[in-house]
């Protein structure tokens, strides 16, 4: 890749409420999906590192969990945690609302963000019926952008990759000039270990009902990649009862294998190449309040 002069790069943290569209947004601005997303608040329980680079700048973006503030247990306040870290010592913030939505939950996370850092405000999901009236999504912008000193304002659409290069383009003057910090071809910092774990729990959150996802966790038990580049991946889901087992395998072991198998077509183009994908369901109790788990699983 030849590089323009003076280059420029810098960390870039992705914030906001739960579910308005901060791990989509990752995907499309990096054009790969390693953060999973879901209807549901919480999916996205690690920061992940995504990271886009041009002939003109790197973009090292921070996919965050959404700030939890209704449910307090340790797993919760170790998110929390590790969004206010994940904040600290970035160049620019990304701060996510969803068009025509501002709620009391945005403003708090508006009111978590440090001092001196420019806040990009990034209005999601303008694809969405209500968003198309152009006078109102004016008059939505205008007063959110009442609530914080913006550096500035981009509408989007992630799911429909909708100016995305926008967003980047204004991101870019935010950073500071430096050499690329990440070689050019890679997109993120976390192993083919940890992204094929987050893949299964992806589907556990869209195919399982509202609670249960919560009561899970899943553990990679082995990743091999053979001489002829087939992944061999055993992954064992860990439930916290013994009646959450059957729920998660179902009827005939249809939902586990209709888990596995779309698991197993996403790691295939991820990883571009041929994966054999085992998973199974394990009974480990009360793990979201076991500090001490939490830190194993590095959290
Ligand atoms: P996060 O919790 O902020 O990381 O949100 P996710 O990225 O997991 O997305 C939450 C939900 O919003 C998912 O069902 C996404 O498909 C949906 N979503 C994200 N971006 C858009 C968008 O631009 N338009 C629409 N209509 N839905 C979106
Ligand atoms: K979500
Ligand atoms: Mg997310």
């Amino acid at each position: 890749m030849i590089m323009t002069i003076p280059y420029r790069c810098g960390f870039i943290a992705i914030v906001g409420r739960p579910n308005v569209g901060k791990s989509t947004l990752m995907n499309h601005l990096i054009g790969q999906k390693i953060s999973i997303t879901s209807k549901k608040a919480q999916t996205t329980r690690h920061k992940i590192t995504g990271i886009f680079t041009d002939p003109a700048a790197q973009l090292v973006f921070v996919d965050t969990p959404g700030f939890q503030t209704d449910h307090r247990n340790a797993l919760n306040d170790r998110l929390n945690l590790n969004v206010t870290e994940a904040m600290s010592g970035v160049d620019a913030i990304v701060f996510v609302v969803e068009a025509m939505r501002f709620t009391e939950a945005d403003r708090t996370v508006l009111r978590q963000l440090p001092a001196h850092t420019p806040v990009l405000l990034t209005v999601n999901k303008i694809d969405k019926e209500k968003a198309k009236n152009k006078l109102a999504l004016q008059e939505f912008i205008e007063q959110v952008s009442a609530e914080f000193p913006f550096v500035g304002v981009q509408t989007v659409s992630a799911k429909h990759g909708l100016r995305i290069a926008n967003l980047i383009a204004d991101l870019k003057p935010l950073l500071p000039e430096s050499v690329p910090l990440y070689p050019d071809d890679m997109v993120t910092d976390k192993s083919s270990r940890f992204l094929a774990m987050e893949i299964v729990r992806e589907k556990l959150f869209r195919y399982l009902g509202e609670e249960l996802p919560y009561a899970l966790n899943v553990e990679v038990e082995q990743f091999k990649i053979d001489d002829k580049g087939l992944h061999e991946i055993y992954i064992a889901v860990l439930v916290d009862k013994e009646n959450q087992k059957p729920i998660v395998i179902g009827k005939g072991g249809e939902k586990l294998k209709k888990i596995s198998t779309e698991a197993r077509m996403d790691m295939e183009k991820l990883f571009d190449a041929k994966v054999f994908l085992k998973v199974w369901v394990k009974v480990k109790s009360g793990w979201a309040d076991d500090i001490r788990f939490l830190n194993e699983l590095g959290l």
